[in-house]
């Protein structure tokens, strides 16, 4: 029977394990990447387990998240990583070297390779025909260190794309359809593998924007295939020799199908606060604007500015409204600089922002009180941009562009005839700003700044589990709603003890010193909970407040394993409706949660505030059993070494 593009990457990297949906497979990883925010923790975490040396492919640092530097902390962990890359042969992509997926993407990337990233956007190099996706920084330090990386099989989910996008609809608004069908879990135990004839329409920076808002839609990764586009990015890249063409058997199969008519596809924004709010641009158009942002990892690539300009150009930003252009990488900052498209940005009043994750994660920009602010980028959680009554909505760069001339909300359409404008056939390659790591990394000394500090120690499980409900949630909770990042926090990304007093900030924020005082607690939530980022500080900082247990309807993936990997007891209720009857406060008791984990058997909670009990239920497969005995992943993966 023939082969879809998933199964062929799986069978093809495969360490142990059936392919058959459900089951526990291990996988060899080419490349890993990381980003500062999540890699100061994820190296602490390499260099406990004692190696010298990555043992993969490829593995790539980047600094594109903590770039202000209003104090020493941002600067230390640069410096940090710039260390530990030289010594234990990572490559190291300096600050300014622009956004990790999109770097990742230009100089990287290698069809029918797996990528395991320390972020949650690292399915953007699905648009390369990559297996790539997002992991806790533990799970990522375990595959440097030449450990595969665990997945639960999920189901292939195939989109079919027909027909070719009209005038002003892109590959944004392909993604956000997706998102408006599916919801931001309709993707949590699948793979999204597109296909169809629409597909050769679209070039890799194209598909690239669609793999990575895939992110949102809890999938554990989307891909393309390999093709002539493909061959033709690499070689802008000049890479044509990492080319490899890589597609589905004519009779493969799918686990599910749906189809997309792109011509009929139309401009789509989604609204406040969820990636999956998703309407007609036309619906909502005529709402006064404040704040347009072009750039992230979704839309910053060579295409996305030419178009922006070419929109600008020799018109001016509305004087309502402030506008800010990032450009995705150093490579998509200089070709637009020699082609002029930048002068076109300049001109119109739109404020340049340095190559980096910028006002995506709250680093900067955060709009004003109450207002509306367009983005070109892939998340609208409330309080993200860096004011929490601010109203995020998410649209294609040609959107936002429109946005930005009528200070309202407008359908890109209105502005008549798409401008002309043409993507050069040959840019600059200069990886001056990609450090190589050093020919004998024991001569490297790490420099640790004060702002490194040590990890953490983590607890085996224990066999009573017990503690008061220190907060009840509702559905769909992101870790940005857990551990929230911006200006403020992000910087001490590498320090757990001060990090820690931010759990839970913007919901309460008194969380933090109630789960010390009371040494620690269970927290409870409803559908998906933990959706969003890989951050596994949204695991290990509630840990470091003591939090033995999150009891919940249902987990997003990469926060599950990242609980299990801190050896923090991810339980769901049996009966749903048992949620509705507790309260803040509540002390449960979780008897024999030990045994009986270890026996596979449900456990029954004690409600002692109320005198009544309830089950809860676990899907842990074998190994993940052994990491919550042994402590943690980290321990788990010491005690494999001896
Ligand atoms: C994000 O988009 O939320 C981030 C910041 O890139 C995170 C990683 C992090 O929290 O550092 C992600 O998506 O994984
Ligand atoms: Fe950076 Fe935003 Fe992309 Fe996360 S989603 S990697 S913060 S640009």
């Amino acid at each position: 029977m023939g082969q879809n593009i998933v199964e062929k990457i799986i069978a093809a990297h495969k360490v142990s394990g059936e392919m058959t949906v459900g089951s526990d497979v291990a996988l060899k990883i080419d490349q890993t990447l990381t980003q500062d925010a999540t890699g100061t923790m994820a190296y602490l975490q390499f260099e406990a387990m004692g190696l010298d040396k990555v043992k993969t492919e490829r593995s790539v640092s980047y600094v594109d998240h903590n770039m202000l530097q209003a104090g020493f902390e941002n600067a230390d962990d640069h410096r940090y990583l710039q260390s530990v890359a030289a010594k234990f042969g990572i490559y190291f992509s300096r600050p300014g070297n622009g956004i990790c997926h999109q770097v990742h993407l230009e100089r990287f990337g290698v069809p029918g390779k797996t990528l395991l990233g320390s972020d949650s956007h690292t399915p953007t190099n699905g648009g390369l025909g990559m297996l790539a996706m997002g992991a806790g920084g533990l799970d990522v330090a375990v595959a440097m260190g030449g450990g595969s990386f665990h997945i639960i099989m999920p189901k292939v989910l195939h989109v079919s794309l027909e027909g070719r996008l009209q005038p002003w609809v892109t590959a944004k608004d392909i993604i956000l359809e997706v998102l408006r069908r599916l919801s931001v879990k309709g993707g949590v135990g699948r793979i999204v593998e597109y296909g169809g004839p629409g597909v050769a329409t679209l070039s890799v920076p194209e598909r690239a924007t669609v793999t990575n808002m895939g992110a949102e839609l809890g999938a554990t990764t989307s891909i393309f295939p390999s093709d002539e586009k493909t061959k033709a990015f690499l070689k802008l890249q000049k890479r044509e020799a990492d080319w490899s063409e890589l597609t589905a058997d004519p009779d493969a199969t799918y686990d599910e199908e749906i189809t997309i008519d792109l011509t009929k596809l139309e401009p789509m924004i989604a609204m406040p606060h969820s990636p999956d709010n998703v309407v007609t641009v036309r619906e909502i158009a005529g709402k006064k604007v404040d704040q347009v942002c072009v750039g992230s990892c979704t839309n910053s690539s060579l295409h996305d500015l030419m178009v922006t300009a070419a929109i600008l150009r020799g018109k001016a930003v509305n004087p309502g409204l402030s506008m800010t252009v990032t450009p995705g990488s150093k490579q998509v900052f200089a070709a637009i600089s020699a082609n002029g498209a930048l002068t076109d940005i300049i001109m119109s009043g739109a404020r340049i922002i340095e190559s980096a994750c910028g006002p995506c994660i709250g680093m900067g920009q955060a709009p004003p009180s109450g207002a509306t602010t367009i983005r070109s980028f892939n998340r609208n959680f409330i309080g993200r941009s860096g004011t929490k009554d601010a109203q995020v909505y998410l649209a294609s760069p040609e959107t936002c562009a429109a946005c930005a001339l009528t200070g309202k909300i407008t359908d890109p359409r209105d502005l008549g005839k798409m401008p002309k404008f043409e993507l050069p056939t040959e840019i600059a390659i200069d990886d001056s700003g990609i450090l190589p790591p050093a020919e004998d990394g024991a001569k490297v000394e790490i420099v640790r700044g004060p702002n490194i500090q040590p990890l953490p120690q983590q607890k085996p499980l224990t066999d009573t589990v017990f503690g008061d409900i220190l907060l009840k949630v509702g559905d769909n909770i992101t870790t940005d709603h857990i551990m929230p990042a911006g200006a403020h926090i992000l910087p001490l990304r590498s320090n757990i003890p001060a990090i820690s007093k931010f759990v839970f900030y913007r919901m309460d924020s008194t969380f933090a010193d109630r789960a010390q005082e009371k040494g620690g607690g269970i927290v409870v939530g409803g559908e998906n909970y933990g959706q969003g980022s890989s951050r596994e500080h949204a695991a290990l900082a509630p840990m470091y407040l003591g939090v033995k247990a999150v009891i919940s309807k249902s987990f997003a993936r990469i926060h599950r394993d990242n609980l299990i990997n801190f050896g923090i007891l991810p339980l769901t209720f049996k009966d749903p409706a048992d949620l509705d009857k507790l309260n803040d406060g509540d002390r449960l008791v979780l008897e024999k949660a030990g045994e009986k984990i270890r026996a596979g058997e449900d456990l029954t909670v004690k409600n002692e505030t109320q005198g009544t009990t309830f089950t809860v239920t676990y899907a842990f497969t074998p190994r993940q059993k052994e990491i919550l005995f042994a402590g943690g992943l980290l321990n788990y993966t010491k005690s494999k070494q001896a």
